[in-house]
Order: structure tokens, then C-alpha cells, then sequence
């Protein structure tokens, strides 16, 4: 059974060949995201086990979906193939200066259509961590329960919870996202927002003061996401800033805080640290902005090591 299970929609992903407005574009890359699938993906990439609970349309984007996760080495066992309801869509736009943006085509999917009766207690209950994200309670009210009672299960059978917030303010109104991640925060042991989450969830931007609330709801290890500036952690009983790596140039912002989540997970997997745990999850978010695509970009541990400095690549 899988260390970390974790559970959400992946989507094919069209990636522009080239930067601009979407309209203007005529040429696309094929590849997948989602942010649970990802996460998991990097797990297994740094060595670790990892096993994605999801429904995926019965369609070719759905087994190309499926076979491109296999292929990585992460538990599929889990997932079910729908009938009804497609593989969700998305497709990005790149800017060469400013943020992306990401357009959605998953209203109805397969993976919308989760419910509770798609969990198995004992797979879950086996693992070490759940980890769960913002994203799958905003696409329906079947997802929304479906994480709590893998919610419900992980308690009963004393397994970590590991929340990242992941607000997409495209999939539901800030008011009812708050409300409903802070509850999801409420039962978490591990939480992982970003400073501009923090902001929604609590009002704060101090990364010091929004771990201090997150820590009073009886989380017991934050570790607030600060970008390129690193990362700022606490628990009950130590909290440092972390500082993060820079990187020349980054080509693809989107799947940085899924690489980060795998980072900092397989750190704590690994028995390292906290200290540790956020650095590898540094290192890992910033590597994944260096390669075009939410997965592409994740490294192995050697690849880690090499870009810490920590040991010399041999290229040729
Ligand atoms: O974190 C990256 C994800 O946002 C991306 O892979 C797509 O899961 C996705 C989403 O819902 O935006």
C-alpha cells in the first residue's frame, strides 16, 4: 500500500506552443495536471510510494490521462473510469511578462462525479498521510463529500492529514471557499497555504501571524509558501523562514506549490526535519518552474542534489 494517498481531479492539459492570448494561438503541447496528481507524481520521483484516488472520463483523453500516471510509478488501483461524464479540459495561456492563466473545460467531468462510495477505508487507513487539496471540494457537492469522509477515515484510523489550500477562484465565490477550507483546515494536521491564501482565508499577509492561527486551530505543522522568497514554517514548538532558491528564468509558474507539497511530504517520509523537509520542498517548487508543463519539471533526488550543489552532474 501507498505511503501517501491522495485524491482529485487530473485534466489533460493544453499547453500553447507559444505566448500570447489564447485566441491567437493555433499550436498546443498535449499534457496532463492536476494538482493531487502532480503532487503525487513528485512524491514518487523523490523515491517515495504514492497512490491517486480519481474518476476519469471513459474516453482517449481519460486513458492517456491514466497511463501517463502509471507510467510514473504512482498507485492507480484506485481509480475509476465513468461512463457519463468526459476527462476534464484545461488550457493555459503564457505571458512573457506576468502570470499565467489557466481556462477550464471540467464543469460535469468524470472526476466532478466522485463520491464517498468510491473511497476504500483500508487503502486509506494504510497510509501514513492523506493528502488533500482546495481544488476537489469546489467542484461539486459529491467531492466536497468525498473529502470529508476520506477526512473521516484518515481520523478514524490515524492517518496525517496534509491540506493545501490551492483556492481557485475560478471553480467557486472567495466567501464559500474560506468557509469551507477553513473547516477542512480545522481537521488538518499538516496545511501548506500561500501567503495570497493566507490573505483569503484569515485577512493576514504576515506569514508569522497566519501560522500563529492556523496553529491555534490545532494544526500542528504550517508552512506558509513565500515563492522565490522560500518559506516560512512553524509548530508548536519552533519556526524559522527558510530561504528559497532563485531561478533565472522561470517558464512555467504553474505547479510550483504541488512541487513544493512533494518536496516537504517526501522530506518528512524520508524522516528528515522540519527545516530539512521545507528546503527539499523549496527546491523541488522552484525546479518545477524550469520545464514547460505542471509535471515535467519534478526531479529525482539526484537531480535535487545537483542543483543544490551538493553533487556534480555529469551531462555528456
Ligand atoms: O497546482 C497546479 C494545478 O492547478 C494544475 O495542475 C491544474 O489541478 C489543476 C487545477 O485545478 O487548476
Amino acid at each position: 500500500m501507498p505511503e501517501v494517498v491522495t485524491l482529485g481531479e487530473t485534466m489533460v492539459l493544453m499547453n500553447p506552443e507559444s505566448s500570447g492570448p489564447l485566441k491567437y494561438i493555433s499550436q498546443f503541447t498535449k499534457q496532463i495536471g492536476g494538482a493531487e496528481s502532480n503532487f503525487a507524481i513528485g512524491v514518487v520521483r523523490l523515491g517515495r510510494s504514492a497512490g491517486w484516488i480519481s474518476r476519469l472520463g471513459n474516453d482517449e483523453f481519460g486513458k492517456y490521462v491514466l497511463s501517463f500516471i502509471q507510467g510514473e510509478g504512482v498507485d492507480t488501483s484506485q481509480v475509476k473510469f465513468d461512463v457519463s461524464a468526459p476527462t476534464g479540459l484545461y488550457f493555459k495561456e503564457r505571458r512573457e511578462y506576468g502570470e499565467s492563466k489557466v481556462y477550464y473545460y471540467r464543469k460535469d467531468s468524470a472526476a466532478s462525479r466522485m463520491s464517498p462510495a468510491d473511497l476504500d477505508a483500508d487503502y486509506i487507513g494504510s497510509a501514513k498521510i492523506l493528502h488533500i487539496s482546495g481544488i476537489t471540494p469546489a467542484l461539486s457537492e459529491s467531492c466536497h463529500q468525498t473529502i470529508k469522509e476520506a477526512i473521516a477515515i484518515a481520523k478514524r484510523r490515524g492517518v496525517a492529514i496534509c491540506l493545501d489550500p490551492n483556492i481557485r477562484l475560478k471553480l467557486w465565490e472567495k466567501d464559500r471557499a474560506r468557509q469551507v477550507i477553513m473547516e477542512l483546515a480545522a481537521s488538518s494536521d499538516i496545511i501548506l497555504p500561500g501567503v495570497s491564501e493566507g490573505e483569503i482565508l484569515l485577512g493576514e499577509t504576515d506569514p508569522g501571524k497566519i501560522a500563529a492561527q492556523f496553529l491555534a486551530l490545532g494544526v500542528q505543522k504550517v508552512v506558509v509558501k513565500l515563492g522565490k522568497k522560500g518559506a516560512y514554517y512553524a509548530t508548536p514548538t519552533e519556526h524559522k523562514l527558510v530561504r528559497g532558491y532563485l531561478i533565472d528564468k522561470v517558464v512555467d509558474p504553474i505547479g510550483a506549490g504541488d512541487g513544493f507539497a512533494a518536496g516537504f511530504i517526501a522530506g518528512l517520509l524520508k524522516g528528515y526535519p522540519m527545516e530539512e523537509a521545507v528546503k527539499l520542498g523549496n527546491a523541488v517548487g522552484a525546479m518545477a518552474t524550469t520545464v514547460i508543463g505542471d509535471v515535467e519539471g519534478l526531479p529525482t533526488m539526484d537531480e535535487v542534489a545537483v542543483f543544490r550543489g551538493y553533487k556534480e552532474g555529469v551531462d555528456r
